[in-house]
This record gives structure tokens, sequence and C-alpha cells, in this order.
């Protein structure tokens, strides 16, 4: 292998370096949204927003239930276990602090246009942060 060829085998796996800590990077916040929002446009559309499409973003260890700690990257950054936790609470119907597909599909079936606070037919972000699993008020 030539001189050039052995810089060129070196800048592409240091190229390539950031996506071995993609595991982790998918913890944060904006890495769950991208998850959710499955064209790259920035912004969450009804279709997105379908409970199986969630679900399957949500649970990150494929055991069909959604944790806290699974849940909270999702939220905004300063929400303490217990605020979390309320928000699992808000859908878990059979009160074992998790929630499975059903009650996922329950909490988020209908609830669109109520995520979309500026009506804009597209949930951002911060709208899905502040909302999510947060009781409507009527
Ligand atoms: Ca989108
Ligand atoms: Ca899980
Ligand atoms: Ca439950």
């Amino acid at each position: 292998m030539s001189a050039h060829r052995l810089l060129v085998a070196a800048a592409l796996i240091l190229a390539s370096a950031p996506c071995l800590a993609l595991p982790d990077i998918a913890q944060s916040a904006s890495e769950r949204f991208n998850r959710l929002d499955v064209n790259h446009d920035g912004v969450l559309s009804r279709y997105e927003t379908d409970a199986e499409v969630v679900f399957a973003a949500l649970d990150t260890d494929g055991d069909q239930s959604i944790t806290p700690a699974e849940l909270k990257p999702l939220l905004p950054a300063g929400l303490t276990d217990a605020e979390v936790l309320d928000r699992v609470r808000v859908a878990d119907r059979d009160a074992n602090d998790v929630l499975n597909e059903a009650e996922l599909t329950r909490a988020t079936s209908m609830r669109f246009e109520w995520l979309d606070a500026n009506k804009d037919g597209n949930v951002d972000q911060q709208e899905l942060q502040e909302r999510f699993l947060v009781k409507m008020v009527n």
C-alpha cells in the first residue's frame, strides 16, 4: 500500500469514528426526535406520530414496554425522574409504571391537533417535549 493510500485509509477511519459513538448519541433528545422524524424535515407529520412508529422509536431495548428511562430523553431536559414518571402515569392504565403498546396508542391517537400547539400542521421538537403525555386540559 502506498503512502498516499495509507493516508486515505487513515482519513476514512477518522471520518467514520463519530459513527462509532452513535449508540450514546441516540440517547440525546434531538437524536430521539430524529428517530421519530421519519422523513427528516425537522417536524413530525401526522403519520409520523402513528403510535406504532412512536412505540418502535421509544422502545430502545425492544422489550415491548416503554419505561420512564426510555421516555426521558424525549422530554424537556430539566425534568426529574418523578416528573417523567408522572408523564408515564398519564397513560399507564394498568399502573405498572411502564407503557405497553395499547397504552401508548390510546395516549397518542387523537392527540395530534393538541400536540400541534401553533397549528401549523406539524409537531416540532419543542411541542413534543412540552406536550407529549401531558394531561389534556379541556
Ligand atoms: Ca417529518
Ligand atoms: Ca423498553
Ligand atoms: Ca402499563
